[in-house]
């Protein structure tokens, strides 16, 4: 079988997406999800204008030799662009290859470990009260895993938490809007916030909670020392990752578990934290680690040290990359958690999906390849608008970690 074209496809259904298409003379096709958000037409001119001529002709099997070729073989390696880039090619060939050999992506990764998949959702609220409604409601739902965050005094609004009706979704189009941010009020809020949560809803729930990047490594340290008592299922980036040896105190300090890796791209932005054992969770995505290839060998290799993997799963990720995820996830050993934010009900009708949430797990479904399709008609109907996630700043004004 050979490569006979690869193309970018654009939409934005509510918010953009990129999505890679690789043809074959076998008249099989295979997706792969390259959004990286904000970012979006990086990716796309990547994999367009430097990627894609070389992928043409070249067999569709060969996703080891691929990988490596633009991997290896572009000498500029790593970096958020590029790995969405391979990313996005990557999986599109595991699709194929499963439509080819007509069985289901998780079959090629060693066959199912388990049924379904846990998966945590959002609850948030603009503050506490209205959070632990939103839990109530995701409880409801069948979750059996909740990241709670809310809205605390002193500050209008914070990373987590719509500002308006309507779900949270971070990315807002124009120019990129600015938030304040206050840690000390916040380091406060939070340990409050998880005492109501227990109290109204008892010990069997699992409990997430997500700092996104915005403590030093001795505030979380105290944070999570603080969480103690709620025994968290973990607390999400702590501390901003390019310091590895920042997790170090951390872990000195606290038994709460860690998770980390969303804005990763490459297993050496890991290797530290896992071989000496600062976090228990590997966040990595498929589409921004580099793939299916890639993100097999990062989640063996954390296997190793006990760290089990909790892939991102935003609404800024297309379905493509939640279909690679959730066959990954029934695949592998080492699997912790998968997120789950609902898309659109635009965005699914755009990428329809065998995949399915119940009673609180996920399920690929059993078709071949990824089970995830893109209705171009329909994508067509959605032409990309730019927009941006916020940039934060304390409240004497200095940029911060958003
Ligand atoms: C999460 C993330 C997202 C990111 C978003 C950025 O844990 O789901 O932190 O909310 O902010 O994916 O594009
Ligand atoms: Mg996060």
């Amino acid at each position: 079988m050979k490569i006979t074209n690869a193309y970018v496809h654009i939409t934005s259904p509510g918010r953009n997406f990129v999505t890679l298409k690789v043809e074959t003379d076998a008249g099989l096709y295979g997706l792969g999800d390259g959004t990286l958000n904000g970012r979006e037409l990086a990716v796309a001119s990547y994999l367009t204008d430097h990627l894609v001529p070389c992928l043409i002709g070249r067999d569709p099997f060969q996703s080891e030799d691929i990988w490596q070729y633009f991997y290896r073989g572009a000498y500029w390696r790593r970096g958020p662009v590029t790995m969405a880039a391979i990313g996005a090619i990557d999986v599109a060939l595991w699709d194929i290859k499963g439509k080819a050999l007509n069985t289901p992506v998780y079959n090629l990764l060693g066959g199912k470990s388990r049924e379904g998949v846990m998966v945590y959702a959002h609850a948030n609220g603009k503050d506490i009260d209205h959070a632990l409604e939103d839990v109530a409601h995701h409880k409801e739902l069948g979750y059996k895993a909740i990241r709670v965050q809310s809205g605390f005094p002193g500050l209008a609004s914070t990373y987590g938490v719509p500002k308006g009706p309507g779900r949270y979704e971070p990315a807002e189009r124009g120019l990129p809007p600015e938030y304040d941010w206050a840690t000390e009020p916040y380091l406060r809020h939070v340990p409050r916030l998880f005492a109501r949560v227990r109290e109204q809803f008892g010990e069997e729930l699992h409990l997430l909670h997500d700092c996104h990047h915005r403590l030093t490594p001795i505030e979380a340290a105290r944070l999570g020392k603080e969480l103690e008592p709620f025994h968290l299922f973990w607390l999400e980036d702590p501390t901003p990752a390019e310091l590895q040896d920042g997790f170090r105190i951390i872990r000195e300090h606290t038994t709460t578990p860690i998770a980390v890796g969303e804005v990763f791209n490459s297993v050496w932005d890991a290797h530290d934290l896992v071989r000496n054992q600062w976090i228990d969770y590997l966040r990595m995505t498929i589409t921004h680690g580099g793939g299916i290839t890639a993100i097999k060998k990062a989640a063996d290799f954390a296997g190793m040290y006990h760290v089990r993997t909790g892939f991102h799963g935003p609404t800024d990720l297309s379905p493509v990359c939640m279909a690679a995820a959730l066959h990954f996830d029934t695949a592998i050993h080492n699997f912790g958690i998968q997120e789950h934010m609902a898309h659109t009900d635009e965005t699914d009708a755009v990428f329809p999906h065998q995949y399915f949430f119940k009673d609180g797990y996920m399920f690929p479904g059993d078709g071949p390849g990824l089970g995830v399709d893109l209705d171009e008609a329909r994508a067509k109907k959605y032409p990309y608008q730019r927009a941006y996630l916020p940039v934060n700043r304390k409240l004497d004004g200095t940029l911060t970690d958003w």
